[in-house]
């Protein structure tokens, strides 16, 4: 018998426990990564994928992960992205990228403060290799400078912007501010930046805020919640030249590089996005957005609790609803949400009656999906 069927099941597993779940569904409104269909334009780019093989051949891998670099940071506005070497590690994923960073800060420090609340495998990717996680509630996070005593307490903080699954993204005045204090502080400022794709509110210049402020930063940026690219991605873990942490040995014990070809096919996209792909993709999941609330609109008690999110996933509180009877209802027509407890990893209860929707879908298996999710909710 499946683990998952079991109710005891949904405290127990993490999030990507519940994604495997979902994985053959084509009703699979689950997991955050790209699963809509290829455009014309990005069609082309797969048929072009034996000639950019040949090509990767020929050139040396510095000059093809120089191309997908420059592409990349250009498309998303980060034109202060490092380029001396080391600066940039190439991972196969950005889960990758944060396994490095938490080795590497674990050799150094004890503590790190979390913001709350966020994808689990952060937290666990951390306290994996035995840090302790002080949470950094969003709204505090957004509201103003951070408790003295808490940068006192930790080697470094850590946050997603845009978060998922809220979409909050930190500005760029927040930006300046937090790393200020991690400055004066000496305290490290990680950022995941792996939705940034998805809102232009993230796409000023990081970069040059972090550099401008003298503190120890890294940031992890990911390719592969954008595109349908079946998994093939990368994940980069950039750094201040004076990190202070031992990320290239860390890296060097876990690979030596990604593929080339996919370092081709990534730099692909990225020109195609920027020639007006990218303005498409936003209009697409708005397109999406739009369709679920449509569908859901007026069904008691359900509520659209991030306005303005412009991310690929959107959260739908459900009311007094149990996350679990939604879930398993859902189930039972073949359609797969994720239940948000585990996303409150410091206190799960503040997940249940909210359930995450991924946008990234054909609009067809969101239809079908919304539907049930309206016929599951109007009858509970
Ligand atoms: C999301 C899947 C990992 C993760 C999905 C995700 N889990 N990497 N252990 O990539 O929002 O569904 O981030």
């Amino acid at each position: 018998m499946n683990a998952i069927r079991n109710p005891l099941a949904i405290e127990l597993g993490n999030l990507t426990q519940f994604e495997y779940l979902a994985l053959n569904s084509p009703l699979n409104l689950s997991d955050g990564h790209a699963r809509q269909e290829l455009t014309p334009n990005q069609a082309r780019i797969i048929e072009e994928l034996p000639s950019l093989w040949t090509d990767a051949v020929k050139r040396p891998v510095s000059e093809v992960e120089a191309d997908a670099l420059s592409a990349f940071f250009g498309l998303l506005g980060q034109h202060h992205y490092p380029i001396a070497e080391g600066r940039v590690l190439s991972c196969y994923s950005s889960s990758v990228a944060m396994e490095i960073f938490a080795r590497s800060l674990a050799g150094v420090s004890g503590s790190i403060g979390l913001v709350h609340p966020t994808f689990d495998n952060i937290p666990d990717i951390l306290r994996g290799v035995g840090l302790k996680l002080v949470p950094i509630e969003e709204d505090a996070l957004h509201g103003g400078d951070l408790d003295p005593e808490l940068l006192r307490g930790v080697g470094a903080i850590f946050i997603t912007t845009p978060n998922n699954p809220t979409g909050r993204v930190v500005s760029r005045e927040r930006l300046r501010r937090l790393a200020d204090e991690c400055a004066q502080h000496d305290v490290v400022l990680a950022l995941d930046t792996c939705f940034r794709g998805f809102d232009t509110d993230a796409h000023y210049d990081h970069y040059a805020v972090l550099e401008a402020s003298g503190c120890r930063w890294v940031v992890i940026e990911d390719t592969g919640k954008l595109w349908p690219t079946l998994e093939l991605k990368i994940g980069w873990l950039v750094s201040a030249a004076h990190v202070g942490l031992p990320l290239a040995k860390v890296y060097s014990d876990i690979l030596l590089g990604v593929s080339p070809l996919v370092m081709s096919m990534v730099r692909r996209f990225c020109e195609d996005a920027a020639e007006g792909g990218l303005a498409e993709l936003h209009e697409f999941i708005a397109g999406n957005r739009a369709m679920l609330r449509t569908t859901l609109a007026n069904v008691p008690g359900v509520e659209f609790l991030d306005p303005f999110s412009r991310t690929s996933v959107e959260r739908i509180g459900i009311g007094s609803r149990s996350n679990l009877a939604v879930w398993s209802a859902l189930r039972e027509h073949n359609v797969f949400a994720l239940p948000c407890q585990k996303f409150y990893w410091n206190n799960p209860d503040k997940g249940e009656g909210i359930l995450r929707i991924a946008l990234a879908r054909p609009p067809s298996a969101l239809a079908a999906g919304a539907a049930a999710l309206r016929a599951v909710l109007s009858e509970a």
